[in-house]
């Protein structure tokens, strides 16, 4: 980590090790690999370089910490999960720094993580069966939640601390024990939220954070026959792969796969809320989140008015290394470049019209990061590749249409289906438009779905299946037991 980091940040990273068991232990062979700052490309820590011998000893670690967890009274098991989110709190600006060092974003301001665990906490005692009726008055029925027993995630780079703590949180608190991966990429918040959760007092071997490339400590994960429930984040090719070994072990699992989200501008449209929002939803993170609204769907009669304010929108949007005062930040890594810069080049080749952008921005502080500018495209067709798929980058699609079915056949007319946003003044557009997209989240008058708290979150279609965040997601870690119970027949 950077020397210059403040004393806070410099605490929390964990160097050259990972949890097993409650302890801060290497990888089985020693290796490690580097973790870089994406505006420099220096390198801020090392993390262990892991494989399935080291997930084997994760899951042995989970096994024995698993019974003593499951019968901690539940309450108690909200208690220590709301002491974590207090930790967090407590923590918040570092964490925010050192998410921001390694995912190489600006500051989001106050961190948000430790309320999704209060609120993933609040729910650990509130997991509830029901009673059932009986075919007889001496019978009674029930159904317990139980949890599954050592489960195991893998997690992406873009967001590293909210996705460690939605998949974590929410497993532990159903009972469960967890052997959880992150992104090579970024690794060091997840480690840095597992230092609190010990801190905060879960025990050992509850929280198992193993480190590693995606083909090696990842894919022993599912490969793992006695790890019973899965959660992935990622692209829908490692999804892929992840549950054809699901397949093989019959391990139940979600997936959230990323999107293509439209953005619908209707001429009603409110265009001074819209465009500051969708210009900020599309270059926040560098347009490295799932939910990111990629495609503008844009009644032709508004069309010019919005192209013209998109692209002085996105051109105030400052971009720089993570630490100035910037907007946006550069993108993860030299894949990442690669796949941005081309999908540009799709775009132009395919004979979209490019408005402002499609660069790497010029200046010697750009040089060694992997910088992009923020880009706009216009007359998208939607069948062209940048309508079509997940660029993960600041590279924005306007498709204009005719009219309100012609806007709801291009919405949904990708094989993604995360988050859709509709922007209008009319109340009856906003309730047929909300029925008819294809998305897990529908924004009305709001860029990324988002502005409520405990919203389960997650895709239709390609975009994967299962929710995370919300009171259910907590339910989707545990399985349903019948109970049927009756007094022995007395003897005649
Ligand atoms: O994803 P991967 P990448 C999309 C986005 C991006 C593209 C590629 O479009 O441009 O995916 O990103 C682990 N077995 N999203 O290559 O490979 C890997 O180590 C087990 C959208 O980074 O899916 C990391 O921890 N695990 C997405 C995690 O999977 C494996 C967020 C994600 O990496 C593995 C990220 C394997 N065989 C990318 N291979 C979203 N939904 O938000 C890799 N991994």
């Amino acid at each position: 980590i950077s020397e210059s980091a403040p004393a806070d940040v410099q605490s929390l990273v964990v160097d050259g090790s990972q949890l097993i068991g409650g302890e801060w232990v290497p990888s089985h062979t020693g290796e490690t690999i580097e973790v870089r700052n994406p505006a420099n490309r220096e390198i801020i820590a090392r993390v262990p370089r892991s494989d399935a011998a080291d997930v084997e000893a994760a899951v042995q670690a989970g096994e024995r910490a698993f019974p003593a967890w499951r019968d901690l009274n539940a309450t108690a098991r909200a208690g220590l999960l709301f002491r974590w989110a207090d930790l967090i709190d407590a923590n918040g600006v570092a964490l925010d720094s050192l998410e921001s060092q390694e995912v190489g974003r600006p500051s989001w301001g106050p961190y948000g993580v430790g309320g999704q665990v209060r609120f993933i906490a609040g729910q650990a005692d509130k997991v509830q069966g029901v009673s059932l009726p009986t075919y007889s008055p001496d019978t009674v029925g029930y159904t317990l939640r139980e949890p599954y027993g050592v489960v195991g995630a893998i997690i992406p780079w873009n967001a590293p601390g909210p996705m460690f703590a939605t998949e974590v949180a929410a497993a532990i608190a159903a009972g469960n024990t967890i052997v959880i991966k992150p992104a090579e990429d970024a690794p060091l918040t997840p480690l840095a939220l597992a230092k609190l959760a010990l801190e905060a007092g879960i025990p050992a071997g509850v929280i198992n954070v193993v480190t590693g490339y995606g083909g090696e400590a990842g894919a022993a994960i599912p490969e793992h026959p006695r790890i019973r429930r899965i959660g992935f984040t990622g692209s829908p090719q490692t999804g892929r792969t992840i549950m054809a070994a699901c397949a093989r072990n019959l391990t139940p699992l979600h997936l959230e796969l990323g999107g293509k989200s439209p953005q619908v501008i209707f001429a009603d449209a409110d265009l001074d809320t819209a465009i500051p929002a969708i210009a900020a939803g599309i270059t926040l993170n560098t347009g490295q989140i799932c939910a990111a609204g990629s495609r503008v769907v844009v009644e032709r009669s508004v069309h010019q008015e919005v192209v013209e304010r998109l692209a002085a929108a996105m051109q105030k949007v400052t971009v720089g290394p993570w630490h100035q005062r910037v907007n946006m930040g550069p993108l993860i890594n030299e894949k990442q470049h690669e796949r941005v810069c081309g999908y540009i080049d799709i775009g132009k080749e395919q004979g979209a019209t490019l408005v402002t952008g499609g660069g790497r921005p010029q200046g010697a502080e750009f040089a060694d990061g992997w910088f992009v500018e923020p880009t706009l495209f216009d007359n998208v067709s939607p069948d062209m590749r940048i309508a079509q798929e997940e660029i993960f980058g600041p590279v924005l699609s306007v498709i204009p249409v005719d009219d309100e079915q012609q806007a709801i056949e291009v919405a949904n007319g990708v094989e993604y289906g995360l988050v859709a946003s509709v922007w209008t003044q009319s109340v009856g557009r906003a309730v047929r438009m909300s029925r008819a997209l294809q998305a897990g989240q529908v924004g009305v008058n709001n860029a990324l779905g988002a502005g409520v708290i405990g919203g389960p979150f997650g895709g239709y279609k390609n975009s994967g299946f299962g929710r995370t965040m919300g009171a259910d997601s907590v339910l989707d870690w545990t399985q349903i037991k019948t109970v049927s119970m009756r007094e022995a027949p007395l003897p005649r």
